[in-house]
């Protein structure tokens, strides 16, 4: 591992288009904030970079549904997540947004840099134009009938009920979703970046970091290496954007696509952050200097914008430059994800709970503490009102809180408010606790982003404290051995000190609280900012005695009753009631049929038993797999969209049915010659019909 003077972390940026919730806390900021502050106890210089995405569709389609210009959408929300994170103390250097100007520049920059040398492709391709509105309409823009289960209510993107990907191009009837028109195909020339020319560099880059990087990093790059990168467009026909900084007639009308500009954000708002600080030029050091390290705290659907397309577009930046070269990322700790009580946090379900309004009843310590117990590292976790609440009644109000409060209150009406005997380093470590050890274990746990574990090991120090305390009995050895209830009281307090540093990543608000029970002035950021380390504050016990501590405690954590979580949780019944009813509604669906035919109807449709003998995915549908499939005597090639429950390699040799006389139709350029059947199963996965029986093959199915 090399060593490194400085560190970047950035978080990824949320759309500014919806509240953030409690998933994102747990897989991104959440951990992010802990090692950052965790790094700032041990002195090291440390930033920490994030703000609002402020462009692409999911804005502008808000905005048009609320009828209001994309910039009050992006006010709102950016002003509302900033406020909720910090209510719940997540400690940004810098929040930007990237609607300033100099991101808009800096994304500018970098897009004619990388055109300068030649590295886009350009390509025209026919696009749905509206000639009502006069505009080009990206995929989200238009709907219509699913080509493959007849959805009438498809995207352009994908049809939500078969969960097919598609291109705009594929659905029947497309209408526009800006003014109802029918759109017409006019070209359109889009920017294309060549992922495919930076793969051998991003292969080497991915695998240079195999060991360190958790696994499903590793395995979501290589996923996308083995069908082998491909040209990305990366400019839009779109009003609302970054516009595309050439004066040619191609360009008006065109941003950049939304990821393109989004992952440069970071740079620029470390730039902004630089001239905050009155050192314009100091951006560089995080960034262009090999010895400092660069962190990408996100959730894995997010992936391959920073292992992939993030690094390809620095690549594309560092080429045949000497000087102003970027880092990429030394680690991209990618978090699973948290559910909700059993089920996946869903905005356009509104199930979920906004970080926002949980704040607005409950404090933002109990919330980060129950999170970072369920931090999903490497599969998801669930949140649960029950487990929200025993942790915050039993761990920290119980065990935590009243250690603290006990101390204090003992040695003010004992002792009068100093710390009352001097510890040896012996009796420091003859109290069950190896600081050594368990420091070394606490470093391990938060370098190496293993937050469950560093958060469990302060608790641990917790429980041990409130042991030794309980068990030494000083109000009872007060009245025959003084010299002895000093002495517990001195490692008692010294061990509410070592508490309030260990847990303070977790937990900063009630840390500083416990530093100033303690009779300290300082905070504990201002005592740690720069060069002194608490490993080292840790290893003696640091107060001596006549240190005078605060005058007054306090309860630092109210207890949750059940009346406070019962509407919490009714919500949720509600929730999950209405679930259930949808559910009953569509087995209702089920039982209505269609209107009869007759059986010369039902004769029209020739069905016949066939076998799949070449099966492979078709390019950009992720859903789709082509077929070869042999009947009789003849080959028929046939697109089905059952790619997410079968691997071409599980189709092969299957014997199916097909509607062997449906006229021809082209789907994503090819020819599908009939289709099989097949039955929809949960959340639009396809369970093809087999056939069993000898010598069927070519044979009706009657
Ligand atoms: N806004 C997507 C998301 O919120 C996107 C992240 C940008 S990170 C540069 O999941
Ligand atoms: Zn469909």
């Amino acid at each position: 591992m090399p060593e490194f003077s400085r560190t970047l972390v950035t978080t990824a940026l949320p759309y500014a288009n919806g509240p953030v919730h409690l998933g994102h806390l747990s897989g991104v900021y959440l951990p992010a904030d802990m090692y950052v502050r965790y790094k700032r106890l041990k002195g090291e210089d440390i930033v920490h970079i994030g703000g609002s995405d402020e462009h692409g569709v999911p804005i502008t389609l808000t905005a048009e549904k609320e009828g209001i210009a994309p910039g009050d959408v992006v006010d709102r929300y950016h002003r509302m997540n900033l406020d909720a994170f910090t209510k719940c103390d997540i400690s940004f250097d810098y929040y930007g947004r990237t609607s300033s100007e100099l991101h808009h520049e800096t994304a500018k920059e970098f897009f004619l840099d990388i055109e300068r040398k030649g590295i886009f492709r350009k390509k025209t391709e026919k696009l749905f134009f509206d000639p009502k509105a006069g505009r080009f309409l990206s995929d989200r823009y238009v709907t219509g009938t699913c080509p493959i289960c007849n959805n009438p209510e498809a995207n352009g993107d994908q049809c939500e009920q078969c969960g097919t990907h598609l291109s705009p191009l594929e659905l029947l009837n497309p209408k526009s979703k800006l003014s109802d028109a029918t759109p017409e195909l006019r070209d359109t020339m889009h920017w294309y970046f060549p992922l495919g020319r930076f793969q051998p560099q991003l292969e080497a880059y991915v695998n240079s970091h195999e060991q360190e990087w958790r696994q499903n990093v590793v395995n979501y790059s290589r996923t996308w290496f083995r069908q082998g990168l491909g040209d990305r467009a990366i400019t839009r026909d779109l009003g609302w954007g970054i516009s595309v900084p050439l004066e040619s007639e191609e360009a008006k009308g065109k941003v950049l696509y939304v990821w393109f500009d989004a992952v440069l954000g970071y740079i620029s708002f470390t730039k902004e952050w630089a001239e905050q600080q009155g050192s314009p030029e100091l951006w560089k050091e995080y960034w262009q200097d090999p010895q400092s390290r660069l962190i990408h705290f996100i959730g894995k659907d997010n992936v391959v914008f920073h292992t992939l397309m993030f690094p390809a577009i620095l690549l594309a930046w560092n080429e045949g430059r000497k000087e102003g070269i970027y880092n990429l990322a030394d680690s991209v700790p990618a978090s699973e994800f948290m559910n909700f009580e059993g089920r996946k946090f869903s905005k356009s379900r509104n199930y979920a709970v906004y970080l926002g309004e949980f704040l607005e009843k409950f404090p933002a310590d109990t919330l980060r503490y129950s999170i970072a117990m369920n931090y999903p590292e490497s599969k998801d976790t669930d949140f649960s009102w029950t487990d929200y609440q025993n942790r915050t009644n039993g761990e920290l109000a119980d065990t935590l809180g009243n250690f603290i409060k006990r101390s204090v209150d003992f040695t003010n009406s004992r002792f009068q408010g100093e710390v009352p005997a001097e510890c040896t380093a012996d009796e420091w470590n003859a109290l069950g606790i190896d600081w050594q050890e368990t420091l070394g274990q606490l470093d391990e746990a938060f370098e190496q982003f293993h937050f469950r574990e560093a958060v469990s090991a302060g608790m641990e120090i917790a429980r041990a404290s409130n042991r030794f305390l309980t068990g030494s009995e000083p109000w009872k050895a007060i009245k025959i051995d003084r010299d002895a209830a000093a002495k517990t009281m001195a490692l008692s307090l010294n061990l509410c000190h070592a508490l309030s540093l260990v847990l303070y990543p977790v937990i900063p608000g009630t840390c500083n609280r416990i530093h100033a029970m303690l009779g300290f002035d300082a905070t504990i950021e201002e005592l740690f900012s720069r060069g002194k380390s608490l490993l080292d504050v840790l290893r003696d016990p640091p107060l001596k005695k006549g240190h005078r501590i605060g005058k007054t405690s306090e309860i630092l954590f109210a207890k949750i009753e059940d009346s406070a979580i019962e509407p919490e949780l009714k919500k949720i019944e509600k929730l999950l009631q209405d679930a259930e009813k949808r559910e009953a509604a569509a087995v209702e669906e089920r039982t209505e049929f269609k209107p009869p035919i007759t059986f010369d109807d039902f004769l029209k449709v020739d069905l016949r038993v066939a076998k799949v003998i070449a099966a492979e995915k078709v390019k950009k549908a992720g859903k789709l797999l082509k077929l070869h499939l042999q009947v009789g005597s003849s080959t028929r090639q046939v697109l089905a969209g059952v790619a997410k429950n079968y691997t071409p390699e599980e189709m092969l040799g299957k014997n199916v049915v097909l509607v062997a006389n449906l006229a021809p139709r082209t789907i994503r350029d090819e020819v599908s010659e009939g289709m099989i059947l097949a039955v929809e199963g949960s959340e639009g996965a396809l369970f093809v019909i087999e056939p069993v029986g000898d010598e069927i093959n070519g044979k009706q199915v009657q």
